[in-house]
């Protein structure tokens, strides 16, 4: 992990580090006044082009020395420039403080070089107006599971791309806003008190550009959707509880006893709204369970959902979730069911599961390679659903951004499961998306996640990881 040498008196060296180099970019005809549209559509009468640069070495290694002084809030391991113009000053730096940087290509936006999921990367660019172009290049990076916290940029115009960035979890640095360059430029006699004076209030009046990028998926808050689910109370309280805790992670707790499932909920309670169960694997099993296991969802404020996946005729699924060793309905929030037997498995589940309060999703698409769960068979979930609201609290579902030929209503909450930090699969087909892009790009809204926490080697850090990176996904999608 890297963090800037700060030199030892910044106060001082900055200020007139960076009066040079103001009165550097202006000689080099990097600020140039007139009238010009910004990639962020706005019209302005100056415009910074530090593309210039690569022509100018002495003042290229300066910028690079100078962005080396701001500290980040967190240690990166790796550094990626915003192309194109902030790819020379990312190599620069990268040489100089011996920090290995990717290459995140303009057109595909996929990533050269080498790093491993859960890497912190430090963004390097030339200038931020609405912040449009850090955040195109941040996407691709989480969704190969790298962190991304912090953005070093030489001029921030302050036209809200700090505001944006930090709405998507990334702290902007600047060596110098607008504001500063102009001062400096007047004291210097570079710009007339008049010209001066037009860019100031050209400022004043474009001080929240908007990012222009639409996300893949735009959609309706959590909060709002809760007020939409007035027919069963279950997808109300699952959709209160991820905004209340801002967690949008569902941990699958698929440990072999009892007493490692309640040592884990325990520990990764705080940070999940939901706990997804397979009672059917506990060696320990006693009746008791139940009670143990609501106690802890209790204190930390999640729902339990017994991943049962009923797949029988209605009346055989009463008598399993309501009776046996188990009894299901008497401890778990949420139940699931295939659709394979029809619509009757729905008014089986309901008998009991309705009057003790309980909700029921529907597992419309599975996350293993060559599974029959789609086409017809998703949108007969989606009719079925709609004909059961006041039950069915929504999806099991892979990409239910690709139903457009039948959408769900945004009443119905979406879980998907195949999720860890890089993408991937198991030795049974199991196939993993990262977590940006099960809900940016997929439209969903829950991440299930398993071996990804459980196996970790500290499962309640793992899963704050998780949830950080799942909430930022969610944020980023809001429309
Ligand atoms: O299609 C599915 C549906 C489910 S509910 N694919 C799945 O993997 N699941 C469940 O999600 C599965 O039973 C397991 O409990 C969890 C995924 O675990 P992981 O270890 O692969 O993350």
């Amino acid at each position: 992990m890297h963090r800037p040498l700060l030199p030892k008196d910044q106060a001082t060296m900055d200020a007139g580090a960076k009066e040079a180099l103001i009165l550097d970019l202006h000689a080099v005809e990097a600020v140039k006044l007139g009238s010009f549209v910004l990639k962020s559509g706005i019209t302005s009468p100056i415009y910074l082009d530090l593309r210039v640069l690569v022509s100018h070495p002495r003042l290229l290694a300066s910028v690079a020395s100078l962005l080396r002084t701001l500290p980040p809030t967190r240690p990166y391991d790796l550094l990626c420039g915003v192309p194109y113009t902030a790819l020379p000053f990312a190599a620069v730096l990268s040489v100089a403080a011996s920090v290995p940087m990717l290459l995140s290509r303009y057109d595909d936006k996929s990533i050269e070089g080498t790093f491993t999921a859960g890497q912190a990367v430090l963004i390097v660019e030339d200038l931020v107006t609405s912040g449009a172009s850090v955040l195109e290049t941040v996407g691709p990076l989480r969704g190969e599971g790298l962190v991304v916290a912090d953005a070093v940029v030489v001029i921030d115009r302050e036209q809200g791309g700090r505001e944006n960035l930090a709405a998507s979890g990334v702290t902007l640095h600047s060596l110098m806003t607008l504001t500063e360059m102009l001062a400096v430029l007047l004291r210097h006699g570079k710009v007339s008190e008049e010209k001066a004076g037009e860019v100031s209030r050209f400022l004043d009046a474009n001080r929240k550009v908007a990012v222009p990028v639409k996300p893949k998926v735009a959609r309706k808050s959590f909060a709002e959707r809760a007020g939409l689910a007035i027919i069963n109370p279950m997808g109300r309280k699952l959709f209160e509880t991820m905004e209340a805790k801002q967690s949008n992670l569902c941990v699958a707790a698929d440990v072999g006893t009892a007493k490692e499932l309640l040592q884990l909920a325990d520990k990764v309670g705080p940070e999940i709204c939901m706990l997804k169960t397979h009672v059917d694997i506990l060696s320990d099993f006693t009746p008791d369970f139940g009670v143990k296991l609501r106690m802890i969802a209790e204190k930390h404020s999640f729902l339990i959902f017994e991943d049962r996946k009923f797949a029988d005729i209605g009346n055989t699924v009463t008598m399993q979730s309501d009776g046996g060793i188990f009894r299901i309905l008497d401890w778990a929030d949420i139940v699931n069911a295939h659709i394979v037997p029809g619509p009757g498995i729905v008014d089986g589940l309901k008998l009991k599961g309705l009057p003790k309060g309980r909700g029921l999703l529907l597992v419309a698409e599975m996350s293993s390679a060559g599974n029959l769960a789609y086409g017809e068979y998703t949108a007969a979930a989606v009719k079925i659903a709609e004909q059961h609201s006041d039950f069915v609290i929504g999806f099991i579902s892979v990409n239910p951004a690709s139903w457009s030929a039948a959408p769900s209503s945004p009443a119905f909450i979406h879980a998907t499961p195949g999720v860890q930090m890089a993408s991937g699969g198991d030795a049974f087909g199991q196939q993993y998306n990262t977590p940006y892009s099960v809900i940016n790009d997929r439209g969903s809204d829950i991440i299930i996640v398993g071996r990804g926490i459980i196996k970790a080697s500290n499962p309640a850090e793992t899963a704050r990881e998780y949830r950080i990176q799942g909430w930022q996904a969610y944020q980023c999608s809001l429309s």
